[in-house]
């Protein structure tokens, strides 16, 4: 029975399919219209997957060849800042205001290639199957009209990576010359976000603060043109507190400019001036090209790797710094922290302190030629003190500032950004 029914539902079917032939055949169109469908529905996403990760590929292919060109824009100018960015921003010809205004030495657009992992770029040469694109570069003076008289020190590079596909991106970055400030006092003191300065202790009669330019060996620098003295304390606060710490015969122990032993009482040299220097952006900034750096604790030698007279340095500490014995550096000394000077021997250069200083060896002489620039935080513990006693003499040398500022001008990117 079961065999019939078979049967007969088989009958039946091809009965019906023999009945329906236009249907079966739709059917079959239809079937084979869904699947070439899925077919080219699956080959188009595949596709624009691939298009788009490919787009992808050369838009970041072109962001890396722009900012390699941007690097090497920047490597070039730095190696250039001694003179200041007059001459780069002039172009090859060396006059302003014609058509290589702003072309740098390696030239309008450089061709990258690479080779076994390394890029290197090689002019008009497009054929290499390692082609990666290319860069252009283009440099313009960063100051305004009003600037533009002097040197240039402000520049805006401009770098666009173009990529085998040709796609584009592009970058601009304005970089600085950095510059250590003219000190115009042996100790400037610089005010903490409560508005006040370290609070000024002096005691006995060994220590000096003296603006009067000397040499790194001591003696007084004759050079014709040089030798002015500058303040031998200054904040661009009211100094009245450093006045008033003084006792009466401590005040011929701050000379230099406007210090005058004739009168009665002697008039120290402390004055108010203005604000020279961002301490703690100049503190970040020295961090970021520190030579040597120092952890925060005690040192009783701290000698031999602190630069000298032919390499300044700059030597950097996070936190607090107790020199106890030997001392003996040359450049620049960054404590972004509080700064003990109990030990003996000579700083060359700079100090930057960002929390109060204290020196107070005792019967060891200490000697800065140099300038400091000393901070504080607004609290009001010891950080917040500068403290000179002992045997401390804080002298001022012209020499020793202006071969820091020379040695360790560089520069600094102040923005870069897509566009
Ligand atoms: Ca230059
Ligand atoms: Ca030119």
């Amino acid at each position: 029975m079961k065999n019939v029914v078979g049967q007969q539902g088989s009958v039946l079917f091809v009965k019906n399919v023999v009945g329906q032939q236009g249907s079966v055949l739709l059917l079959i169109f239809f079937c084979a219209t869904m699947v070439s469908v899925l077919g080219l529905t699956t080959l188009y996403l595949a596709n624009t997957e691939l298009t788009e990760s490919s787009k992808k590929y050369e838009m970041s292919k072109a962001f890396y060849l722009a900012e390699g060109g941007l690097q090497r824009a920047f490597h070039n100018m730095n190696s250039g800042i001694e003179n200041g960015w007059s001459d780069e921003i002039a172009g090859t010809d060396g006059t302003i205001g014609t058509e290589d205004d702003g072309i740098l030495n390696f030239g309008r657009r450089v061709d990258c290639y690479s080779s076994n992992g390394t890029i290197e770029s090689e002019e008009d040469d497009c054929s290499q199957p390692y082609y990666l694109g290319c860069y252009e570069v283009r440099v313009e003076d960063g100051r305004d009209d009003e600037q533009r008289t002097g040197v240039c020190n402000r520049a805006i590079l401009r770098s666009t990576g173009i990529s085998t596909q040709n796609f584009r991106k592009s970058l601009e970055a304005e970089i600085e010359i950095f510059e250590l400030p003219w000190p115009p006092a042996v100790v400037f003191l610089v005010p903490g976000l409560n508005g006040t300065y370290p609070n000024p202790t002096f005691n006995g009669q060994s220590w000096m603060i003296d603006g009067n330019d000397r040499r790194p060996d001591g003696t007084p620098d004759g050079t014709p043109g040089t030798g002015s003295p500058i303040l031998g304390i200054a904040s661009n606060v009211s100094v009245n507190p450093v006045l008033s710490s003084l006792a009466e015969n401590e005040l011929d122990q701050v000379r230099g400019a406007d210090f005058d032993e004739t009168t009665d009482p002697i008039i120290p040299s402390v004055r108010q001036v203005d604000l020279i220097v961002n301490l703690y952006e100049t503190v970040d900034y020295l961090k970021g090209i520190a030579d040597n750096n120092v952890v925060s604790g005690t040192y009783s030698q701290f000698t031999g790797e602190y630069g000298n007279s032919d390499n300044y340095q700059v030597t950097y500490c996070s936190g607090d710094l107790h020199l106890s014995g030997r001392i003996e550096g040359y450049g620049v000394l960054v404590v972004d922290g509080h700064l003990t000077l109990s030990g003996q021997g000579t700083w060359n250069g700079y100090i930057f302190c960002t929390e109060g200083a204290e020196f107070t060896g005792g019967g060891r002489p200490f000697h800065l030629y140099g300038a400091m620039i000393l901070g504080t935080p607004s609290g009001g513990d010891r950080k917040a003190n500068f403290t000179c006693s002992g045997q401390a003499d804080l002298y001022y040398s012209q020499e020793t500032v202006e071969e820091a500022r020379t040695n360790l001008r560089a520069a600094t990117y102040t923005y870069w950004s897509e566009l």
